[in-house]
């Protein structure tokens, strides 16, 4: 059978460190570093029950956002393109990221000019979207695209609307047709069904669709109610803590296929 987009069989992940208190993008009040642990570990227990073996690195306390390990890295099968985060605080987070990826990846490449934010590369079954935000600009978007297509896939830039942190802030994959997403992200995917985000469920987007398991955020009945009946397993994991930084399940890990014959948009 020939693997989905969003079959993996393993993960990178990295604790938090006691500096997420100090992370980017505090809301209403700083998380609490406890609670940010607790909803980490269930969620590595999650990828695990999924059928995910995660590799779990140690917490970098100079880093406060390093425990998002998704923004820092792109992988795709047998190969890994270092990511250029857009903030300034997290510059140094790909090089820190680099010598687990080497552990784990025969190629590695690194985009060399702008920024992306791998919390704006969405892969989908036809194609791999890079969308422009305040963390990714177009310099780095076409750099990453550039190394895409030396691995033989294509990925195209969007430009979603302003005002999410990140495109995947805004939308995931549900199956290989389907998407949630908010209502205003929807005329970016032409060609699939498109879930819209119930009212006062926006930050349900960012759910992680992992083999036959949805990842969810928990606290959002509407959401978990549309979901429900479409042959998957929703999982609903404590989200509110890495919320307050705005973050979501995407960003707390790498995830991809080891076996080869890895699938993906051509
Ligand atoms: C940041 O502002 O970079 C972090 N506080 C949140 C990063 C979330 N990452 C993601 O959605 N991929």
């Amino acid at each position: 059978m020939t693997a989905r987009v969003f079959d993996f069989d393993r993960a990178l992940v990295r604790l938090p460190a006691r500096s997420v208190v100090d992370a980017l993008r505090v809301g209403v009040r700083p998380p609490r570093y406890g609670r940010v642990l607790a909803e980490h570990r269930a969620y590595v227990a999650a990828l695990e029950a999924a059928g995910v073996a995660v590799d779990t690195l140690p917490a970098l306390e100079e880093h406060p956002d390093s425990v998002f390990v998704e923004d820092a890295a792109f992988v795709l099968g047998q190969a890994a393109i270092l990511l250029r985060p857009g903030a300034v605080s997290r510059f140094a987070e790909p090089v820190a990221l680099a010598p687990a990826l080497n552990r784990h990846f025969a190629h590695i490449d690194a985009v060399d000019r702008g920024f992306v934010d791998g919390g704006d590369i969405l892969v989908l079954p036809d194609a791999i979207l890079v969308g422009l935000s305040e963390r990714t600009d177009a310099t780095g978007a076409r750099r990453f695209c550039g190394l895409v297509g030396e691995l033989g896939r294509s990925a195209r830039i969007v430009e979603p609307p302003p005002g999410l942190l990140h495109l995947k802030t805004g939308c995931a994959l549900v199956d290989e047709r389907t998407l949630l997403a908010l209502p205003e992200l929807a005329p970016l995917f032409p060609g699939y069904e498109v879930l819209p985000t119930p009212d006062g469920e926006a930050a349900a987007a960012n759910l992680l669709r992992v083999n036959g398991r949805i990842l969810m955020a928990a606290g959002y009945p509407k959401t978990a109610a549309i979901l429900a009946g479409r042959g998957v397993d929703l999982v609903a994991l404590e989200a509110a803590e890495i919320a307050l930084i705005d973050a979501g399940l995407s960003c707390m890990s790498l995830r991809w296929l080891s076996v080869s014959g890895s699938s993906g948009p051509a």
